[in-house]
């Protein structure tokens, strides 16, 4: 195995060019068998194997710097720098990372995870590189979906004009997650169906620079005429137009075609852009035939191309998709928006069902926010969305175009809590916080759910904004009557006179079991289902204070600063109540298993129980 031999770009520069096809090869192989176990990015992955050889054979890592967008098609990039042998351990609770990041390698000089921001990083570095009079390579690698989002785009804005040297290289494989939208994508697919262009281009160019010029008005009309010609027959023109020298399109699977355009593309001293074109998936029938289906995979069979675990139980995003569905089919206004995350936010039912009520609005969180705004503007209901991570992006949208104007938007927000594998750029620990600050805007957890139905349906009818956040799990129904949902009122689940846990969203359930807990050594505790994190039933909390002996637990799956549990205290802060939090770490988390890491931080029933009791009632 050639592989065997290659521990670091340095081992990879000693090849010759006839043997880098049998290492994609054999990487390629490395990355299904270690993707079949652990599960994690698969199709974008097998898709950039010839690409990341030929970066690392032409430019000299890690004195030059390569920034991988998203950094969720970096594996090729981590065992041909060093990390070939802990290469089994990715996404594993400390092994390597799924992603690129800084603390695990020099080679991976950024930490990434969120999308469309390699631009501005490499912008950034290649400017810092000419103030201090140095002279390495800065690369951006980004995807024609991330390309489409509006950081790469003000940032292929400035970079242009500018004109520091640096080298975007564009992997067009026609995907994001799902099939790309928007008009850049028509416009790359316009480059992509018209090969012959690239072969015509430099002669195009040439021609049309040496047509002679006579007097001003005629040089004037002529070079008109030059640029007319040239947007007709010059790929990439629109890139040339922002400032980029454009190269491409160029077979991203053809190593020695990509290692002679890197070469060149090395020697010119101002913005360049490189369009690739790869398939995603390559190498893999399974994931070239159906690449949305192999973007992100959990464990699976090699041959089979089927999960290792058949998971049947319901997710509280196929609640929320079904759901929405079932509310859609009642009120024509609905609207459903992702920001290029059909599936993984359970839209996929609601976008066959109601086709012209479903918008993708591609990788741009801002812009889907506000996008709603207007939608609630001219009096329809739009629900948006969106991972809590990625609507980090949105949080001045959510602010300014939404909660100011009081629009009766909802966001729907998905994979609230610990997010297991991805890690620290996925992690949707933070919501809470950002959002209590926000005036005016409800903020809600459903504790199941039926929960999250009902109060889908309430925040539809409210003529408020509204924020739903929910946990990447599987629903655990609890066997309790819910009564309906009334704003900023929380429910008793159960009845105690020691202690109350009041707590929110997927803490409850959790709560309940650490009461069953207590009530075994003596200890009967209330529990409160919280319901709402803004307005919070200050009526509630102080009946508990009075009913409990004035001992609260709170217990939220969030941050403590800022979050549910702080706001309690806020409310609280001059009631004599002992208000103890139960809430995650200021800090970011790293990979791992969630249920372990809920463990570790203290938000299990036993560990909440063994709060209590430590708290209150060890003599
Ligand atoms: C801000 C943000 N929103 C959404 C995502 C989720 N996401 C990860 S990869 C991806 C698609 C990227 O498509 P592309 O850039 O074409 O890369 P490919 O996977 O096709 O190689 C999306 C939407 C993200 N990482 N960051």
């Amino acid at each position: 195995m050639i592989l065997d031999h290659i521990n670091n770009p340095q081992d990879l520069k000693a090849l010759p060019i006839d043997d880098l096809p049998q290492l994609a090869q054999e990487i390629r192989e490395l990355i299904i068998k270690t993707t079949a176990e652990n599960g994690g990015h698969l199709a974008p992955n097998l898709g950039v194997v010839e690409l990341t050889i030929a970066l690392h054979y032409v430019f000299d890592t890690p004195a030059d710097k390569i920034i991988w967008d998203v950094g969720h098609q970096s594996y090729a990039h981590k065992i041909l720098t060093g990390r070939k042998d802990q290469f089994a351990t990715i996404r594993q609770p400390g092994g390597v990372s799924g992603f690129c990041s800084r603390n695990e390698s020099e080679y991976d000089c950024f930490t990434t995870g969120h999308s469309s921001n390699s631009v501005s990083v490499a912008m950034g570095m290649a400017e810092a590189r000419d103030l201090s009079g140095q002279d390495h390579h800065v690369i951006a690698v980004i995807g024609d979906g991330a390309i489409s989002g509006g950081m790469a785009l003000e940032a292929l804005n400035h970079a242009g004009d500018l004109e520091t040297p640096m080298l975007v290289v564009l992997n067009d494989n026609e995907m994001s997650i799902n099939h790309n939208v928007g008009a850049l994508n028509r416009y790359l697919s316009h480059i992509r169906s018209h090969p012959k262009y690239s072969r015509a281009k430099n002669n195009v160019h040439q021609a049309l620079d040496h047509l002679p010029g006579l007097g001003k008005p005629l040089t004037r009309a002529i070079s008109n005429f030059k640029n007319g010609v040239k947007s007709l027959l010059v790929p990439g023109i629109f890139f040339e137009y922002l400032g980029f020298t454009y190269l491409g399109p160029t077979d991203g699977h053809n190593i020695r075609e990509l290692i002679e355009i890197l070469r060149q593309a090395a020697t010119i001293k101002r913005p360049v852009l490189l369009h690739t074109i790869t398939v995603k998936g390559k190498g893999y029938e399974p994931a070239e035939l159906h690449p949305h289906n192999w973007h992100g995979v959990e464990p699976f069979d090699i041959t089979t191309g089927q999960p290792k675990s058949n998971n049947l139980h319901l997710t509280y995003t196929a609640a929320f998709g079904e759901a929405l569905c079932g509310l859609a089919e009642e009120d024509p206004n609905i609207i459903a928006i992702t920001a290029a995350m059909t599936d993984g936010t359970g839209l996929t039912g609601f976008k066959k069902q109601f086709p012209s009520r479903f918008f993708d609005a591609g990788i741009a969180e801002q812009h889907a926010v506000t996008f709603a705004a207007g939608l609630a503007n001219a009096g329809k209901k739009p629900v948006v969305a969106i991972y809590s991570s990625f609507i980090q992006r949105a949080y001045d949208q959510i602010m300014e175009d939404v909660c100011l104007q009081k629009l009766p938007v909802v966001l729907a927000i998905d994979r609230a809590g610990i997010v297991g594998n991805d890690g620290y750029t996925h992690q949707g620990i933070y919501d809470l916080s950002f959002l209590l600050t926000i005036p005016g805007l409800t903020v809600m957890a459903p504790a199941d759910a039926r929960e999250l139905r009902m109060m889908l349906r309430f925040a539809l009818n409210s003529e408020r904004p509204s924020a739903l956040r929910y946990p990447k799990a599987q629903d655990r129904e609890l066997p309790l009557v819910l009564p309906k949902i009334e704003l900023g009122k929380a429910v008793i689940l159960r009845e105690g006179g020691d202690l109350c846990f009041f707590a929110i969203g997927s803490m409850v359930s959790v709560a309940l079991d650490a009461a069953a807990l207590l009530n075994k050594r003596g200890i009967q505790a209330r529990v409160v289902n919280a319901r709402f994190a803004a307005p919070l039933d200050d009526l509630m909390l102080r009946d508990c204070i009075a009913s409990c002996h004035g001992r609260i637990i709170t217990a939220e799956e969030n941050v403590q600063e800022g979050g549910f549990g702080a706001a309690c205290q806020m409310l609280l802060a001059h009631s004599g109540a002992d208000i103890t939090t139960a809430a995650l770490p200021h800090d970011f988390i790293a990979q791992g298993c969630r249920v372990q890491q809920l463990e570790k931080y203290g938000l299990s029933a036993e560990r909440l129980a063994e709060m209590a009791y430590n708290q209150w009632f060890r003599d």
